[in-house]
């Protein structure tokens, strides 16, 4: 394998001198993915233990969903939903059979899913549930996180996705994540139109709420007419050892929110899927995107979606997701004082690190990455492990022993 031509150096300043300081990567410059791994513009392999944040659960550019990309790129990319297209009605039937749905609503990004949901909601209030217009309201969890638009960061308690980005969106409550009895009160007001939860909450440290309070939520919601909206973005499409988190409590949400993996990591897909009743409520001409149900989108939400169930993705997240718990769990209790707390479902946990000696969970991100693993915190002490749900498990054996190797530094 021929190593890249430009240095990581040279890749690093580039990005300083050109392109917004909008993130703080690992000093790691990356070229090649396969499967679980990466390889650096020096050719030195890494476990990929990020997976994109949960995009790339397929695995690295996995040949499936890459040849359904390639052979569909040189037939036809884009028509725009002007004119339509050979792919897109097969792609609606699949994905709509596939988790249960009448319709979907292309997107691209995640963000643009979830505000897509959010209009939705806003317009089922309207139409459907009689809220006087311009009152309606939604509530979302604290500490949550759906995307970085302006709408969405309103929704946020963050500081850093807040400061200086008002004036922000009105219309939206909070309530304390895992309290069903908070949402509860807040239910009774009769201009709710929704409540926009993901069901394990990943940038917030993959924090796994108490057995029950999803299906408890989803049956308030129905008790008060509200719409029961699951951001599944990050959560869904096997990495918490189903197909979709709601899955561990039979919740059917009402609006189903995918992305990230809808595509394998090869192409920004997103898609919003729900009953007639909710998405009829959106007109021609009232919502919509240039690129929202391309033919290329079309073709790898298809085959990323195959992949996933053929391959049993979420059968291995589930049976491996206890073996990598077990064994962070082993790690924490033999290095107490540098390993706070593990936590996590499937193939996603979170290790929260007692920050010490002016050492941090970005230090131990650093050894990581020195020792072959790619990791990254969340919120300063909290680091999240997702690997590529092809996993297996000699593969994730090995990551266990560089973790349980590299907490004995600290
Ligand atoms: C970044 C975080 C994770 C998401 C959920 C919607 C979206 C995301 C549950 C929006 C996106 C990404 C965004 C990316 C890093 C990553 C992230 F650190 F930002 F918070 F995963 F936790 N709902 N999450 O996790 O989807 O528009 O990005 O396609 O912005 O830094 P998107």
């Amino acid at each position: 394998m021929t190593h890249s031509k430009i240095s990581a150096e040279k890749a690093i300043a580039l990005e300083d001198k050109y392109g917004a300081h909008n993130y703080h990567p690992l000093p790691v410059v990356l070229e090649r993915g396969e499967g679980v791994c990466v390889w650096d513009v020096n050719g030195k392999q890494y476990f990929d233990f990020l997976s994109a944040y949960s995009a790339v659960n397929q695995g690295h550019c996995h040949p499936k969903i890459i040849s359904a990309l390639v052979d569909q790129a040189q037939k036809l990319s884009l028509t725009s939903r002007a004119f339509y297209n050979d792919s897109l009605g097969e792609y609606e039937k699949f994905i709509t059979s596939y988790f249960g749905y009448d319709k979907v609503l292309p997107m691209n990004t995640g963000a643009e899913g979830v505000e897509t949901a959010l209009k939705l909601a806003r317009k089922w209030a309207y139409e459907k549930k009689q809220v006087p217009e311009n009152e309606a309201k939604i509530i979302v969890c604290k500490n949550n996180f759906h995307g970085r638009t302006i709408s969405i960061v309103s929704a946020s308690n963050d500081e850093d996705a807040r400061k200086n980005f008002g004036p922000f969106t009105p219309g939206i409550l909070s309530v304390e994540y895992n309290n069903a009895s908070a949402l509860a009160e807040l239910l009774t007001d009769k201009t709710i139109a929704a409540f926009l939860i993901e069901p394990i909450q990943g940038e917030a440290g993959v924090v796994v709420p108490d057995e029950g309070y999803l299906k408890k939520c989803y049956d308030l919601c129905k008790a008060n007419n509200v719409l029961f909206i699951a951001d599944e973005i990050q959560s869904g499409l096997g990495r918490t050892g189903k197909i979709l988190a709601c899955d561990h409590e039979g919740v059917h949400p009402d609006v189903l929110i995918l992305g990230k993996a809808l595509s394998g990591g090869t192409y920004p897909v997103a898609a919003v899927l729900a009953s007639d009743d909710v998405m009829l409520c959106i007109k021609p001409g009232q919502h919509g995107s240039t690129y929202g149900g391309n033919p290329l989108a079309c073709k790898v939400g298809i085959a990323a979606l195959t992949v996933l169930k053929e391959e049993k993705l979420a059968e291995n997240s589930e049976r491996l997701g206890k073996i990598l718990l077990k064994e962070l769990q082993a790690i924490q209790s033999a290095n107490p004082e540098v390993v706070k707390l593990v936590r996590g479902k499937g193939l996603w946990a979170a290790m929260v690190i007692n920050e010490r000696n002016g050492k941090t969970a970005w230090d131990v991100c650093i050894e990581l990455m020195n020792n072959g693993l790619l990791a990254k915190p969340t919120h300063g002490d909290t680091i999240r492990f997702a690997p590529p749900l092809v996993i297996n498990e000699e593969q994730l054996m090995e990551c266990v022993s560089i973790i349980g190797k590299v907490v004995k530094l600290f």
